[in-house]
């Protein structure tokens, strides 16, 4: 997040937060016992079920180091998150942020934050004391007391009017943004975006990438105590994470294999429905590269809130160089591999990926 200016919220908050101080103890993540990140040691992924052999892996390796030799079997590691960056605040940080918005990363999220924090925010606070001081003032001047005879009037012309015209105004105010931000919401993915199916299970998460040779990552929640001993916020970490490019349009799809979930990172103002029988699709770009969290946010059962999700959004050549660990190929690399896949798959197999 780059200049929000987040000074007319923590005044509006502030009231809020004196009262809540009461209950300092509340915790609203236990990522202060977090230890220094360790995620760049190897050994990390040992639960990869897709990775071959990541012990293999060079302890002293740095992502970058390991995008410069994409060949490298296992060149992945994952990354190791920045605090306060696509996860929650806990209150003990920060009371403030642990109440309000995360800070957004993507295009529509800081555009609806924007619109949270100066639109409806500033219209709330402004028709709430508008209305409390027409209160206060009709009680105090208008009672018995004060005013025993009282005014038979029963229309007036001016009044009607400005209180019709000026709610239509501030209505219509409010729905130009909105509407935008609604549409916005709603984009088509470009036809070269980067597909990603996301399946919810009863309780864990499916990625497939059917632009790159059909990988399929499965990605369950990490023991709270693993994952604090990585560095990662607990109960939102995974064993396996949904990887994919930074800067680049992603065609997200969603469905579910038993109950309807729901895929939502909340740090990116994404959330979509993933429905048994159906595919929903919507465009999502990260812009920068790093670790964003979010969960299942519908209930589906008894292990509903142990579904976290954890995308790794990474610069395309470590996406890339990813790719090649899981042992799935670039779009484009599938063509010159084909002829060789010809020689021993089935005819079917072959039909099956040309008809792709
Ligand atoms: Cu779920």
């Amino acid at each position: 997040m780059g200049q929000r200016d987040t000074r007319m919220k923590m005044a509006f908050l502030a009231a809020v937060a004196a009262g809540l101080a009461a209950f300092a103890p509340l915790s609203v993540a236990a990522q202060d016992a977090a230890p220094a990140p360790v995620a760049a040691e190897a050994g990390q992924v040992e639960g990869a079920q897709t990775a071959p052999g990541p012990e293999a892996l060079p302890g002293n390796l740095t992502p970058t180091e390991a995008a410069a030799a994409p060949a490298a079997e296992g060149a992945y590691t994952p990354m190791a998150p920045t605090k306060g960056k696509g996860m929650p605040t806990s209150y003990e940080d920060d009371p403030l942020k642990s109440m309000t918005f995360q800070d957004q990363y993507s295009a529509n999220g800081e555009y609806a934050l924007w619109m949270h924090d100066w639109i409806l925010m500033p219209v709330i606070t402004a028709i709430s004391l508008l209305v409390l001081g027409l209160l206060l003032y009709v009680v105090v001047r208008f009672n018995r007391r004060r005013n025993p005879v009282a005014s038979r009037t029963t229309h007036n012309t001016t009044i009607e009017v400005v209180w019709t015209i000026l709610p239509v105004i501030i209505l219509v105010m409010i729905a130009v943004p909105s509407i935008t931000l609604l549409a916005r919401q709603y984009e088509t993915p470009p036809a070269d975006a980067v597909t990603i199916k996301a399946t919810g299970y009863q309780w864990y998460w499916g990625y497939t990438y059917p632009d790159h040779g059909e990988i399929e990552v499965v990605s369950n929640m990490l023991d709270e105590a693993e994952a604090l001993k990585r560095g990662e916020p607990g109960q939102l970490a995974v064993d396996n994470r949904m990887v994919v490019p930074a800067g680049v349009p992603l065609r997200i799809q969603t469905t579910a294999s038993d109950v309807i979930h729901a895929f939502a990172v909340p740090s990116l103002w994404f959330k979509m429905d993933a429905v048994p029988g159906r595919l929903n699709e919507k465009l999502l770009t990260i812009p920068e590269p790093g670790v964003y969290y979010g969960q299942c946010s519908e209930l589906c059962g008894a292990r509903h809130a142990y579904m976290p999700i954890a995308i790794e959004a990474l610069p395309p050549a470590e996406f890339a160089a990813w790719v090649k660990a899981q042992g799935g190929s670039m779009p484009g690399e599938a063509e010159a591999a084909a002829p060789a896949a010809e020689e021993t798959a089935a005819p079917e197999q072959v039909a099956a990926l040309t008809a792709r």
